[in-house]
């Protein structure tokens, strides 16, 4: 199943790697491979730009670009006037951060990853656009922009195809959902979701991971609106006029653009946790069609991303604790819901901060290169 296959000599080591796109389990899997089958004199090198590099998403984008080897000949790290001039350590050098203008992307910048707040984004992105940049933009801002695709790569990778300039990352909580929902729409149809999530302080910034520490200490709360620690906050982000909140109508709004059906019912509360890392769901899914749980555990099994966790007998089960630093998306708990006809329960983990949002966001990048590289997508 293997979609494209492209050389790349890793100059760590002195090792050449074959860098290996594909859409099964083994997303980014490096294989070793003589030095003759090396074309690299031919392959094209990519600059790639990180605004907000000094945040929380920012810093763990630069942790997986480290990770992942794409083709690039140059990055440029930027971040607010706040940072402008600190030095980073990243692939082995020292990069000091630039601050973000309206000329930054005067250079030669084939892609922009951004998490630096929706309204930087609002206001950078299309600046970028204008320039030739394709920004991969981690925000709300352009989520909902019809013009605007909204991609988790094992799910709609082919949306990339018709962006003009920005490609969305969706909200954490929604890539997680995705990754364990689109087999099961595949398979079964879905016809309604019911979300309840447990979500980590490191969603929340910086400042998230801040209040945690120091409330743990006895300090009062400066990101949260009340104490995170020995607590749960059901609010996340702001209140709307219909009685939820702005994250739980991201869940509803983003996974019907995603999969790419507006009849679907959904409903969600999502909730705070005093976790430091990693992004909890209990998920509730009434299928379309009958099914046998252990037959659908087994699609789970084999679904591109998502590793099944599913041992109740010996305690085995997604848990923030072992997907912290992975990339993929775990499920488990899977049991028939008895109280409606085709029903099921799933508990979905994933890091939040990568598979949420700085793997996810690398991923379309290195599918968008494979799509450059291959003619599917036009420079
Ligand atoms: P964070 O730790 O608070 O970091 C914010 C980053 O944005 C910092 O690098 C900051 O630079 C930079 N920044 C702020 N204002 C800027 C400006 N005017 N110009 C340039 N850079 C600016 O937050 P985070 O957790 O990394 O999240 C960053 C953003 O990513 C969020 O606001 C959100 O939109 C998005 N996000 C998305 C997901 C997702 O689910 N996909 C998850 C978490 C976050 P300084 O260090 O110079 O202040
Ligand atoms: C996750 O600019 C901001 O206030 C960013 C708020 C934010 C968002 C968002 O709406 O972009 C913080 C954390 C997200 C997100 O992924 O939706």
């Amino acid at each position: 199943m293997c979609l494209y296959a492209k050389a790349k000599l890793s100059t760590r080591g002195g090792l050449a790697f074959l860098l290996f796109v594909n859409h099964t389990k083994d997303l980014n899997k490096k294989v070793s491979v003589s030095a003759q089958e090396m074309e690299l004199e031919n392959m094209k090198k990519y600059n790639i730009a990180v605004v907000g590099a000094t945040g929380m998403v920012g810093r763990t984008f630069l942790k997986v670009l480290e990770e992942i080897n794409l083709p690039v000949e140059n990055y440029y790290l930027m971040a607010s006037a706040r940072s402008a001039g600190k030095t980073i350590k990243f692939m082995g050098k020292d990069y000091v951060i630039e601050e973000l203008t309206e000329q930054s992307f005067d250079k030669d910048i084939d892609i922009a990853l951004f998490s630096a707040g929706g309204s930087t984004s609002e206001k950078f992105s299309p600046i970028a656009a204008s320039k030739g940049v394709v920004v991969i933009d981690n925000s709300s801002a352009w989520r909902m922009d019809p013009k605007v695709p909204l991609v988790v790569p094992e799910v709609n990778p082919e949306d990339i195809k018709w962006h003009n300039g920005i490609i969305a990352n969706p909200n954490c909580s929604t890539i997680q959902a995705m990754v364990a929902l689109r087999p099961l729409q595949l398979a079964y149809g879905i016809s309604r979701i019911i979300y309840s999530t447990y979500q980590a302080v490191s969603g929340a910034g910086m400042g998230g991971y801040s209040d945690l520490e120091n409330g743990i200490k006895g300090e009062a709360p400066k990101k949260f609106n009340h104490p995170i620690f020995n607590n749960c906050l059901p609010q996340i982000d702001v209140f709307l006029d219909n009685g939820y909140t702005k994250e739980e109508m991201k869940m509803v709004n983003e996974t019907k653009k995603i999969l790419g059906d507006d009849s679907l019912r959904i409903t969600a509360t999502t909730v705070r946790v005093p976790v430091f890392d990693c992004h909890s769901e209990s998920i509730n899914v009434e299928l379309k069609k009958p099914f046998d749980v252990e037959e659908l555990k087994k699609v789970l099994a084999d679904a591109p991303g998502l590793v099944l966790q599913d041992d109740p007998a010996n305690a085995v089960y997604p848990m923030a604790i072992t997907a912290k630093g992975k990339n993929e998306t775990f499920v488990g708990r899977i049991r028939r819901d008895e109280s409606i006809e085709n029903g099921v329960n799933l508990w979905v983990v994933a890091d939040n901060i990568r598979k949420g949002a700085a793997t996810n966001a690398v991923q379309i990048a290195q599918k968008l290169i494979e799509m450059w590289e291959n003619g599917e997508v036009t420079r």
